[in-house]
């Protein structure tokens, strides 16, 4: 685990540190109101939680710009939170309610928000993939200099789409970052037993497309790498791949039993990698905040949720009619 100083050495502020430990927490405390919500009967169908992998896109959103746009998978909830959502519309819309993002009709899978340049949530494995693409295009085409976030899992990683993804992509100079979030799992299929090269960006060799590996545990490295690759598609040098080596701490969506693994593999992550309690660490070490500073921190965050809950369970179901409407775009 990386000490205070070397928060020090990357030059980031007290200001940054605290900004990174608020939105990677209010993503944990979120998704463990999820958990209860689902647990209470609130949520139906899929939910599928981000615990364990919040320093991906906290540390890529600090990298961005306003008008880059993301897009990723059905665990998405944390990348809506990164991206500035408003918690009370995801969760309004995850437990089916008027007051949600997709007026309680999409469910946990289908948000979007145009005014965030979020284009869900997304239920086919890597589905999103040639999307994220498609958004890069239409920058390219416009003539902007903005990028595209194409988010995608380790499973997914092995879907031919990605592959004529990857090929179109760099053919065209597209500004697009393909974040692999390698937490190691698909469903219960570990990675080794899927999978026989184990560095999935060095793919993107063979389409001529530059990447690498980050520790997506360390909120600082997601940064450092995302600031690369932004600079890299915005100088018009096409695609990059970011590989996130990260870990889910919770099963694949509320119903998986977690059969395929350790308990005490989980807890070893939990005990020496998690994002929160490492720049917890490099807070406290580094005199930037006290005990008591990150409790306000925690107390306020879990009113947000708690707020978000309350809101959730007082907006209505939508009305029947509903039922007829948004079909088409
Ligand atoms: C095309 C397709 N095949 C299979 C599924 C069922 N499925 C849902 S999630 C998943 C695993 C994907 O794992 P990964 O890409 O590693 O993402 P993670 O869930 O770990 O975030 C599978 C096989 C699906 N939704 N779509
Ligand atoms: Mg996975």
């Amino acid at each position: 685990m990386a000490t205070a100083k070397s928060a020090k050495k990357s030059n980031t502020s007290k200001e940054e540190l605290l900004e990174h430990y608020r939105e990677m927490l209010l993503i944990r405390r979120f998704e463990e109101k999820a958990g209860q919500l689902y647990g209470m009967g609130l949520i139906g169908g899929f939910c599928h939680l981000y615990i364990g992998q919040e320093a991906v896109v906290v540390g890529l959103e600090a990298a961005a710009e306003e008008g880059d746009k993301r897009v990723t998978s059905y665990r998405d909830h944390g990348h809506m939170l990164a991206c500035g959502m408003d918690p009370k519309g995801v969760m309004a819309e995850l437990t089916g309610r008027e007051g949600g993002y997709s007026k309680g009709k999409g469910g946990s899978m289908h948000m979007f928000s145009t005014e965030k340049h979020f284009y869900g949530g997304h239920g086919i494995v890597g589905a999103q993939v040639p999307i994220g693409a498609g958004l890069a295009f239409a920058d390219k085409y416009l003539g902007n200099d903005r990028v595209t976030f194409t988010y995608f899992g380790d499973g997914a990683a092995n879907q031919g789409q990605v592959a004529e993804t990857y090929n179109m992509a760099e053919l065209w100079d597209l500004p697009v970052i393909f974040v692999i979030e390698n937490n190691q799992y698909a469903m219960g299929t570990s990675m080794k037993r899927a999978t026989k090269s184990p560095s999935l960006w060095e793919r993107g060799a063979a389409y001529g497309i530059e990447g690498e590996e980050v520790d997506g545990m360390d909120v600082l490295a997601v940064k450092a790498a995302g600031e690369k690759a932004i600079a890299h598609c915005r100088a018009g040098k096409g695609p990059y791949i970011l590989e996130m080596k990260t870990y889910r701490y919770r099963g694949h969506s509320m119903s998986d039993p977690a059969k395929y693994r350790t308990r005490e593999e989980v807890q070893k992550m939990r005990d020496e990698k998690d994002p929160i309690e490492h720049v917890r660490d490099l807070l406290i070490q580094g005199k930037h905040a006290s005990e008591d500073d990150l409790k306000a921190v925690d107390k306020e965050i879990k009113q947000i949720v708690n707020d978000a809950a309350d809101f959730a369970r007082e907006s209505p179901e939508p009305a029947l009619d509903e039922l007829w409407t948004d079909i088409y775009a």
